[in-house]
């Protein structure tokens, strides 16, 4: 069967990404904090995992009010994480592996402690005084983080808007020496080897013109969503970056419109009639991950029904075909663990986890594997509310009980399921004291099913191993170009059935990939499966399985299976 590559590809539609939350995946210096000279130690196993590239969250110097995403000068490294040549050789032991490395940009906003922001609210008159978004009264938005999104300044005698918390207010994107600025500072990183950027909430960056208040009930699309300049301002920026070699721009868009992705994801054509370069890469899509959420949103958790989660996925999946080309995550450490959320975190922990990371990995697009989400880490076991570091979810739970009036019991459980604290915590590496992630007292408690549930113990076992699986996985991905450049068509079920089913071809290759998303068994699957084109099992979560005989009729309890079938 041919499995040739259609074409030459930019590098990063083969690879998978790996995303490193830098302050829990290793400590190298023994104070607690994961950093950058502990992420240079475990490179080796992210190459052998089957990554090729990495995405660390940010760690420019920042008062970590918001964990690194209130950053106070962009080109230096905080020294919680370690200095600028813990980065360089960072970066060069990175590219020995053949491993691409993106750092995070937090362009939209900065930290209130960054010397832009103090030399605006103090020196209005000054060049910085129009670099960020300040007006004499606030308009009704609401931020991010159930908060105002404005914040008034005694010393400048003015309102300050902030989309996410008052430490982080909004760069003033309108004005060209900003976006100047910020282009020159992705430079800087360039120039030091890096691959590439996921840029943060850069779909915010372009507000609509005089800032005007939201109609009630109004989504913030076109207001402080996917806003009238958003593209053109990023063609812009990509237009600037210097670099000598193929690099990556993905950007994270929550709220993006399918019609908003396709500008960000496409070229564009100029007034002079020239092609335009695409303005990002990819985009970082939130709806496959809000399926769950109840009338209230986030902080109003519901049953996963996975028609809705099928639904979801083929519509990215269309409004993303070529030329777009889609990012694949299940999670990150904004989201809880998705073997917790959309799995089954107890009685079939590993089979939950390798079905969700078949049925998702193996789609079109980019695979972005979040730390820990390999070894099937789960939520942690949050007690009481003051355990709680997160600051979003800190707010959460205060806007539930103080304004929405619910009992704080109540409250309490709506937010421990979705604190994003739950993917926060340190990486477990081994039984050591602390899971190996440290050897002092770490930041956030490691998950005590560490003993049961780490990387040594899964690298040790030969059987339901969640690690092992993920290696054969992403090596299938990386071998069988029919994952690459296969076309997508999802299998339709009924609404309320758990089977999770499509199809990817290419020439005359075709494999089908079926999961079954529940605890319970299903049959009556043979119409997928036609049992007499399939030619064989290239994967499956169950051992027996390992022949195309079996019942082919039925799938056991989250079990998965990858057919490669005859024809496409
Ligand atoms: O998150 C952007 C975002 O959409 C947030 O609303 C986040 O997804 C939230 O948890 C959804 O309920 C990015 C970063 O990933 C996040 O860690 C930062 O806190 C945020 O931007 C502000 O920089």
């Amino acid at each position: 069967m041919t499995n040739e590559p259609k074409e030459v590809v930019p590098w990063w539609k083969d690879a998978v990404i790996y995303h490193v939350y830098p302050r829990s995946f290793q400590d190298g210096n023994g104070d607690g904090v994961g950093d950058l000279a502990g992420i240079t130690t475990r490179l080796p196993y992210i190459r052998d995992l089957g990554a090729s590239a990495i995405w660390m969250g940010p760690v420019f110097s920042s008062p970590q009010v918001d964990n690194g995403y209130d950053i106070s000068d962009y080109r230096t490294i905080d020294p919680l994480f370690g200095t600028r040549e813990d980065m360089e050789l960072l970066i060069e032991r990175a590219h020995e592996l053949d491993i691409r490395v993106l750092l995070d940009l937090v362009f939209n906003h900065t930290s209130d402690q960054h010397r832009w922001f103090i030399e605006s609210r103090d020196n209005p008159g000054g060049p910085y005084g129009d670099w960020y978004i300040w007006r004499d009264a606030p308009n009704n938005w609401q931020g991010f983080f159930s908060l105002p999104a404005w914040t008034w300044s005694p010393e400048r005698g003015q309102y300050y808007l902030h989309l996410f918390t008052p430490e982080q207010p909004d760069l003033n994107w309108e004005n060209p020496a900003v976006r100047k600025e910020l282009a020159e500072t992705a430079n800087f990183w360039l120039d030091r080897g890096v691959d590439g950027f996921r840029l943060d909430v850069i779909n915010v960056i372009s507000k609509r013109t005089g800032l005007p208040s939201l109609p009630p009930g109004r989504a913030p699309n076109g207001y402080f969503i996917d806003g009238p300049s958003t593209a053109e301002w990023l063609r812009e920026f990509r237009s600037r970056l210097r670099s000598d070699r193929e690099i990556v721009l993905v950007g994270e868009t929550p709220g993006v419109t399918p019609e908003a992705a396709r500008r960000y994801t496409r070229p564009a054509v100029d007034p002079r009639g020239a092609e335009v370069p695409a303005a990002l890469d990819m985009v970082l899509l939130f709806d496959h991950l809000a399926v769950d959420h109840g009338p209230e949103g986030r902080w109003d958790p519901r049953p996963l029904e996975i028609g809705a989660l099928r639904d979801v996925v083929e519509r990215w999946q269309r409004e993303l075909a070529e030329p777009s080309w889609p990012s694949i995550y299940l999670s990150n450490h904004d989201q809880p663990r998705v073997v917790s959320r959309y799995g089954s975190e107890t009685e079939f922990r590993y089979e939950s986890a390798t079905a969700l990371a078949t049925a998702f990995y193996l789609q079109r697009g980019t695979p972005i594997v979040y730390q820990g989400d390999e070894i099937a880490m789960r939520n942690y076991p949050l007690d009481r509310p003051d355990e709680i570091v997160d600051i979003e979810s800190a707010n959460a739970y205060r806007k539930l009980v103080e304004q929405h009036g619910l009992d704080s019991t109540v409250a309490f459980e709506r937010v421990r399921r979705e604190a994003r604290d739950n993917g926060r915590t340190p990486m477990q590496w081994n039984t050591d004291a602390h899971a190996g992630f440290t050897g002092a007292t770490p930041w956030f408690p490691v998950n005590p099913d560490y003993i049961q549930w780490n990387v040594s113990t899964q690298m040790e076992q030969t059987q339901r191993s969640v690690l092992r699986y993920f290696c054969r996985l992403l090596s299938m991905r990386r071998e069988l170009a029919v994952f690459r450049d296969g076309d997508f068509r999802m299998i339709r079920s009924d609404a309320a059935s758990p089977l999770f089913a499509f199809r990817r071809s290419l020439l005359d290759r075709s494999v089908l990939v079926v999961a079954n998303l529940s605890s319970h068994e299903v049959s009556r699957v043979v119409s997928i499966m036609e049992d007499e084109s399939v030619r064989e099992v290239l994967l499956c979560n169950y051992a027996e399985r390992t022949q195309r005989s079996g019942e082919p009729g039925q799938l056991r309890a989250w079990e998965t299976v990858v057919f490669e079938m005859r024809g496409n």
